[in-house]
Order: C-alpha cells, then structure tokens, then sequence
C-alpha cells in the first residue's frame, strides 16, 4: 500500500497524480485537519505530528509514505527517513525546472509562509535558481479556502487576484506551486495570468518517483486497488463531501483519534 499524508485536503492534488500513474495500487490517504492547517505551527510540532502519522501509516502495512505537505517535507522528512523502514518521498516546489525554463530571467514561488522561510527553499534556490530572480509570495488564506471547499467563491477569487495580480506587473514567465493545496486553485490562476505564465505543480514528477521507488524496491502489494480516506477530525463527513470536488469520486472516510 501507498500511504500519503498532509495536514488536509491539498495533498489529494497528489493523490490524483499517483493514482492516475499507478492506479494497480492500494492507496491510504491521512489527512490531518484536526492540526490544519501546519503553516503557523512550530517545527517541533509539525515534527511530533509527521512521526505520530508515520509509525500509524507504516503499522497499517505501508511500503511508500508520501509527505504530501511541503511544510510537513520542509519540517519532518530527514526525522521520518531516521525512524521508517520504509522508502519516504517528500514534495517540494518546482524552482529548478522553473528556473531552467524561465526566459525573463525571473520567477516566483507560492507556496505558506513556513516554506517559504525555511532552509530547505533557501537552499533550493541557492543550488537552482542561478543568475534567475525568484519571487517568494505566501498565499495568504489558500489553504483555507480549498479546504472550505471553496475553489470559486468570491472570497477566493479576491484572495488569489491579491497575490497573483501584482504579479502580472512583474515580468515573470513562470510560477512554482510549493504548497499542495494550490492546484486546485489553478484555474484561477490561470484565468488572471492567461498563457503569459506557465504553472509548474510537481505532483506528476512525484508519482513517477513513487513508481520508481516501488519498481526498485520490488515491493508486491499491486493488485488490490482499494483507496482508504483517514482524516483526524471528528467529522468524517465533512471530508467524504469534499472528496468528488476535489478527486472527482466519492468515498467514505474514516475518523482517527491520533493523540
Ligand atoms: N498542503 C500543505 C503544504 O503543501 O504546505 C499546506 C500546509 C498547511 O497546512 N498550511
């Protein structure tokens, strides 16, 4: 099985890539809303969280965990590569094939505060972004918005036209999703920046790193595709609503107490 975890719903943008790529697969999905959103958690916590997630994913027979959270990865990925005997994939923002790409010689990385602060950007651009300016902007309500299930309110609309409407005066050709929750809010993205700028998601690069993992590590649980939804919020229900929006099927989802 491939378990994957983020402090909510976002991390379902790679989910969808995964189970497109290895859809032979059983998948567990945990999503963590009783903490969500991790942004304006200290490290130490978010650590504590990621570790308690693991060792409950590893027991219930996982042979891949996907931190589908850049501020889990950025936090939590060295502490869970020490304490699981399992191959870990962490996500993080696309600045180097941006950066490669970019023809205006700048661009910009969206993605919460926690990421765009930490070491692991820092060095992210230190190693690939070169002679390319980057702009770093949080989107400020994001996450909030996508797991209200509020993909096209107005709310949303004017929460996005904020950070990305400055942008357009920038001159960058290209911007790096460094939080998983912002997918789904690329359609409105695009609808402000037209084709001028291109979005780079990393969830399909992340699907085929899980699939070379899988196929290195020779691991044989194909062929029981059953998909389980965990969230450690007491309403289960709120979650299995938000699932045909966001993945296009329903499923039920099962409550977790995880303290
Ligand atoms: N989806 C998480 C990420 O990629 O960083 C959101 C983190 C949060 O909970 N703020």
């Amino acid at each position: 099985m491939i378990a994957m975890f983020d402090s909510g719903l976002g991390g379902l943008s790679i989910w969808r890539a995964v189970q497109t790529a290895l859809p032979a697969w059983p998948i567990t999905y945990l999503a963590d809303q009783a903490y969500c959103p991790y942004g304006g958690r200290s490290k130490t916590e978010i650590i504590e969280r990621s570790l308690k997630i693991g060792h409950y994913l590893h027991s219930q027979g996982a042979s891949l965990l996907v931190v589908a959270c850049n501020t889990a990865t950025t936090a939590a990925v060295a502490a869970l590569r020490q304490q699981l005997p399992i191959p870990i994939v962490g996500v993080e923002p696309a600045i180097k094939p941006a950066a490669a790409a970019s023809r205006t010689g700048r661009i910009a990385v969206l993605a919460t505060a926690a990421t765009l602060a930490s070491e692991r950007v820092q060095a992210l651009l230190d190693q690939h972004a070169g002679e390319v300016e980057v702009l770093r902007r949080p989107g400020l309500g994001w996450v909030e918005q996508v797991e209200a299930g509020e993909l096209d309110s107005t709310l949303t609309r004017r929460r996005v036209a904020e950070v990305v409407r400055p942008l357009l005066q920038e001159n960058i050709d290209h911007i790096a999703l460094g939080c998983t929750h912002y997918p789904f809010l690329s359609p409105l993205i695009r609808e402000l920046t037209g084709d001028s700028i291109a979005l780079y998601d990393p969830a399909e690069a992340i699907a085929r790193r899980v699939d070379s993992l899988l196929q290195l590590h020779g691991s044989d649980s194909v062929g029981d595709h059953c998909y389980r939804f965990i969230t450690t919020a007491d309403d289960p229900q709120a979650m299995a609503a938000m699932l045909p929006l966001l993945i296009g099927h329903g499923y039920a989802v099962e409550s977790l107490n995880l303290e």
